[in-house]
This record gives C-alpha cells, structure tokens and sequence, in this order.
C-alpha cells in the first residue's frame, strides 16, 4: 500500500499571499532618495547669496545668475569637487553637487577673487552618536561601581 501523499503548504506560496509590494509602504518607510534643494545665488561683482547653510547628506542644485559682464565671474570653480562651470551672462547655469559632505565647500571665480561657501552641518540625526563616541559606556547596570556614597544625615 502506499504511503498517503502529504499535503504541505508551501511557504513560498504562503509569503506571496501576504507579500506587497515596496511602493505600497508609507512614505516614511520608503528608501531615503536625497532630494536636491535649489539655491539661486546672483552673480554681480559677487555671490548673493556668499554662504549657503547646508546639512550632511543634502543634494545642492546652485542656479548661478550671472549679471555683470566682468571676465573675472565668468567662470565660477568648486576646489572641493573639482568642478568648474562658465557662466554666460543672463543665462542660468544650474550646478547640481554631489551629496554633501561635512565641512566648508568653497566656491570662487576662476581667479579666487569673488568667494562664497557651502557650510554642512552634521545631521541631527548623527549628532548624539558623534557626542558619545567619546563617552564610557555604561549600558550594563553590573559594570557600575557600587553606590558606596550615602546620604548625609542633615544636621
Ligand atoms: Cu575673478
């Protein structure tokens, strides 16, 4: 006689029953996608804005416009990303930048005369980590030192 035919649930069938998709979760658990902020900075005898705040992680687009005729802004040079753009001028020149890193990111006129800098900040987010790296840890109650100081009697 033959042994009965065991009936089993597949679990791959299981999982795709219950399966959805990456596109149907909230947009808060969606894969962060830095998104680029855009940041026009007029150029006329000098950058307006000069320092643009940034945080860590954030994607620049700076959109130079260019105003004045002066062959010292006709080309404008980020030393950090090893970027350089001419920038004709009343044409709009849009330069999208690597996501960016912690610190001061330059950018001049190809003759370093006309200045302006990008400054990051760390993210919130990374901040506490950044503070503690420093600190003893103390996770574990066991590993403290026993209490050994007691309450002063008041007089
Ligand atoms: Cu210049």
């Amino acid at each position: 006689m033959h042994a009965p035919t065991r009936r089993t649930f597949s679990l791959a069938a299981l999982a795709s029953l219950s399966a959805f998709s990456l596109a149907s979760l909230p947009a808060w658990a969606q894969p962060a996608v830095p998104e680029a902020r855009e940041v026009e900075i007029v150029v006329d005898g000098r950058y307006t804005p000069n320092v643009i705040e940034a945080t860590e992680g954030e994607v620049l687009r700076l959109r130079f416009v260019r105003r004045d005729y002066s062959p010292c802004s006709r080309e404008v040079v980020f030393p950090t990303f090893n970027l350089r753009r001419m920038l004709p001028t009343n044409q709009p020149v849009v330069v999208e930048l690597p996501a960016l890193t912690v610190g001061e990111h330059p950018f001049q006129c190809w003759m370093n005369m006309l200045r302006g800098r990008i400054v990051v900040r760390p993210r919130a987010a990374a901040t506490p980590a950044v503070a503690d790296a420093g600190a003893p840890a103390a996770r574990t109650p066991a590993t403290r030192a026993p209490a050994t100081a007691r309450p002063r009697p008041r007089r």
